[in-house]
Protein backbone atom coordinates (compact mmCIF):
# COMPACT_ATOMS: atom_id res chain seq x y z
CA UNK A 1 0.00 0.00 0.00
CA UNK A 2 1.07 3.46 -0.59
CA UNK A 3 2.07 6.01 2.00
CA UNK A 4 -1.48 7.49 3.37
CA UNK A 5 -3.57 4.08 2.25
CA UNK A 6 -5.16 3.42 -1.04
CA UNK A 7 -6.85 6.17 -2.92
CA UNK A 8 -9.94 4.54 -5.35
CA UNK A 9 -11.24 6.39 -8.03
CA UNK A 10 -14.99 4.68 -8.00
CA UNK A 11 -17.16 5.33 -11.68
CA UNK A 12 -21.00 4.83 -11.80
CA UNK A 13 -24.12 6.23 -14.14
CA UNK A 14 -25.18 10.09 -13.38
CA UNK A 15 -26.64 10.97 -16.70
CA UNK A 16 -27.04 7.26 -18.06
CA UNK A 17 -29.47 6.62 -15.03
CA UNK A 18 -29.55 6.80 -11.63
CA UNK A 19 -31.42 3.62 -10.98
CA UNK A 20 -28.49 1.85 -9.13
CA UNK A 21 -27.44 4.89 -6.88
CA UNK A 22 -28.32 3.02 -3.33
CA UNK A 23 -25.82 -0.05 -4.77
CA UNK A 24 -23.30 2.52 -5.38
CA UNK A 25 -23.45 4.36 -2.01
CA UNK A 26 -22.91 0.41 -0.87
CA UNK A 27 -20.30 -0.44 -3.01
CA UNK A 28 -18.47 2.75 -1.71
CA UNK A 29 -18.75 2.20 1.38
CA UNK A 30 -16.96 -1.23 0.59
CA UNK A 31 -13.57 0.52 -0.55
CA UNK A 32 -13.91 2.91 2.08
CA UNK A 33 -12.91 -0.15 4.60
CA UNK A 34 -9.60 -0.33 2.21
CA UNK A 35 -8.89 3.54 1.64
CA UNK A 36 -10.46 6.69 0.57
CA UNK A 37 -13.15 6.96 -2.15
CA UNK A 38 -11.72 10.29 -4.32
CA UNK A 39 -15.75 9.82 -5.86
CA UNK A 40 -17.56 9.79 -2.55
CA UNK A 41 -20.65 11.63 -3.84
CA UNK A 42 -21.48 9.01 -6.65
CA UNK A 43 -23.87 7.35 -4.19
CA UNK A 44 -25.47 10.48 -3.25
CA UNK A 45 -28.48 12.05 -5.26
CA UNK A 46 -28.29 15.02 -3.00
CA UNK A 47 -24.74 15.92 -3.37
CA UNK A 48 -25.06 15.61 -7.40
CA UNK A 49 -28.12 17.40 -7.48
CA UNK A 50 -26.79 20.15 -5.87
CA UNK A 51 -23.19 20.71 -5.10
CA UNK A 52 -22.23 19.02 -8.51
CA UNK A 53 -25.18 20.99 -10.72
CA UNK A 54 -22.81 24.33 -9.93
CA UNK A 55 -20.00 22.98 -12.02
CA UNK A 56 -19.47 23.31 -16.01
CA UNK A 57 -19.11 20.60 -17.37
CA UNK A 58 -15.76 21.42 -18.18
CA UNK A 59 -14.52 21.68 -14.58
CA UNK A 60 -16.11 18.31 -13.87
CA UNK A 61 -14.46 16.73 -16.94
CA UNK A 62 -11.29 18.19 -15.62
CA UNK A 63 -11.72 17.30 -11.79
CA UNK A 64 -12.93 13.91 -12.50
CA UNK A 65 -9.76 13.63 -14.71
CA UNK A 66 -7.60 14.98 -12.37
CA UNK A 67 -9.06 12.07 -9.41
CA UNK A 68 -8.44 9.17 -11.90
CA UNK A 69 -4.88 10.32 -12.49
CA UNK A 70 -4.46 10.44 -8.63
CA UNK A 71 -5.76 7.42 -7.74
CA UNK A 72 -4.41 4.03 -7.53
CA UNK A 73 -7.18 1.85 -8.29
CA UNK A 74 -10.53 2.75 -10.20
CA UNK A 75 -13.56 0.59 -9.59
CA UNK A 76 -16.06 0.99 -12.26
CA UNK A 77 -20.07 -0.44 -11.45
CA UNK A 78 -20.94 -0.73 -15.28
CA UNK A 79 -24.22 -2.44 -15.34
CA UNK A 80 -26.21 0.68 -16.30
CA UNK A 81 -24.70 1.87 -19.75
CA UNK A 82 -23.15 5.24 -19.69
CA UNK A 83 -21.06 7.07 -21.47
CA UNK A 84 -18.89 8.66 -19.08
CA UNK A 85 -18.40 5.25 -17.15
CA UNK A 86 -16.94 3.83 -20.40
CA UNK A 87 -15.05 7.07 -21.18
CA UNK A 88 -13.29 6.92 -17.89
CA UNK A 89 -12.66 3.43 -18.02
CA UNK A 90 -10.58 4.26 -21.08
CA UNK A 91 -9.06 6.89 -19.73
CA UNK A 92 -7.71 4.63 -16.72
CA UNK A 93 -6.49 2.16 -18.83
CA UNK A 94 -4.78 4.46 -21.07
CA UNK A 95 -2.67 5.47 -18.12
CA UNK A 96 -2.23 2.17 -16.76
CA UNK A 97 -4.45 2.40 -13.71
CA UNK A 98 -6.23 -1.39 -12.28
CA UNK A 99 -9.36 -1.35 -13.87
CA UNK A 100 -12.34 -3.80 -11.81
CA UNK A 101 -15.46 -3.96 -13.69
CA UNK A 102 -18.82 -4.89 -11.65
CA UNK A 103 -21.71 -5.88 -13.68
CA UNK A 104 -24.89 -6.95 -12.12
CA UNK A 105 -26.50 -9.94 -14.19
CA UNK A 106 -30.14 -10.00 -13.19
CA UNK A 107 -30.79 -6.08 -14.04
CA UNK A 108 -31.65 -7.03 -17.59
CA UNK A 109 -28.39 -5.02 -19.02
CA UNK A 110 -26.05 -5.89 -21.49
CA UNK A 111 -22.43 -5.18 -21.06
CA UNK A 112 -20.16 -3.62 -24.04
CA UNK A 113 -17.84 -5.75 -25.60
CA UNK A 114 -15.39 -2.84 -25.25
CA UNK A 115 -15.55 -3.55 -21.68
CA UNK A 116 -16.03 -7.10 -21.52
CA UNK A 117 -13.45 -7.85 -24.32
CA UNK A 118 -10.69 -4.96 -23.24
CA UNK A 119 -7.50 -6.89 -21.67
CA UNK A 120 -7.17 -3.34 -19.53
CA UNK A 121 -10.03 -4.60 -16.83
CA UNK A 122 -10.85 -7.34 -14.86
CA UNK A 123 -14.58 -7.99 -15.16
CA UNK A 124 -16.63 -9.33 -12.33
CA UNK A 125 -19.99 -10.41 -12.91
CA UNK A 126 -22.23 -10.81 -9.56
CA UNK A 127 -25.80 -11.74 -8.61
CA UNK A 128 -25.79 -9.98 -4.73
CA UNK A 129 -23.95 -7.29 -3.34
CA UNK A 130 -23.36 -9.66 -0.85
CA UNK A 131 -20.17 -11.10 -2.92
CA UNK A 132 -18.62 -8.49 -3.00
CA UNK A 133 -16.23 -7.28 -0.37
CA UNK A 134 -14.75 -10.37 -1.12
CA UNK A 135 -14.00 -10.33 -4.55
CA UNK A 136 -12.88 -6.03 -4.13
CA UNK A 137 -10.12 -7.59 -1.39
CA UNK A 138 -8.84 -9.79 -3.88
CA UNK A 139 -8.55 -7.19 -6.72
CA UNK A 140 -6.97 -5.23 -4.05
CA UNK A 141 -4.31 -8.00 -3.20
CA UNK A 142 -3.77 -8.61 -6.41
CA UNK A 143 -3.54 -5.41 -8.13
CA UNK A 144 -2.76 -2.43 -5.44
CA UNK A 145 0.35 -1.07 -6.05
CA UNK A 146 2.72 -1.70 -3.18
CA UNK A 147 5.15 0.18 -1.25
CA UNK A 148 9.07 -0.71 -2.32
CA UNK A 149 10.69 1.17 0.62
C1 LIG B 1 -25.63 16.27 -11.96
C2 LIG B 1 -26.73 16.01 -12.76
C3 LIG B 1 -26.29 15.96 -14.03
O1 LIG B 1 -24.91 16.21 -14.03
C4 LIG B 1 -24.55 16.40 -12.78
C5 LIG B 1 -23.17 16.65 -12.33
N1 LIG B 1 -22.31 15.78 -13.12
C6 LIG B 1 -21.28 15.05 -12.69
N2 LIG B 1 -20.77 15.17 -11.45
C7 LIG B 1 -19.75 14.34 -11.09
N3 LIG B 1 -19.20 13.37 -11.85
C8 LIG B 1 -19.70 13.25 -13.09
C9 LIG B 1 -20.72 14.08 -13.56
N4 LIG B 1 -21.04 13.73 -14.80
C10 LIG B 1 -20.24 12.69 -15.11
N5 LIG B 1 -19.42 12.38 -14.08
C11 LIG B 1 -18.47 11.27 -14.07
O2 LIG B 1 -18.80 10.44 -15.17
C12 LIG B 1 -18.59 10.41 -12.82
O3 LIG B 1 -17.31 10.17 -12.26
C13 LIG B 1 -19.23 9.10 -13.26
O4 LIG B 1 -18.40 7.97 -13.01
C14 LIG B 1 -19.44 9.23 -14.77
C15 LIG B 1 -20.93 9.28 -15.12
O5 LIG B 1 -21.10 9.60 -16.47
P1 LIG B 1 -22.58 9.82 -17.10
O6 LIG B 1 -22.32 9.84 -18.58
O7 LIG B 1 -23.45 8.64 -16.70
O8 LIG B 1 -23.11 11.11 -16.56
Amino acid sequence: MLDGGLKFYFCGSIRGGRQLASDYQRIIEMLKVHGQVLTEHLGDDQVIETKDRILTDVQIHDRDMDWVRESDLVVAEVTIPSLGVGYEIGRAIELGKPVLCLFRSDAGYTLSAMISGSEGVKPLTYESLGELPEKIGEFISERAPRRTS
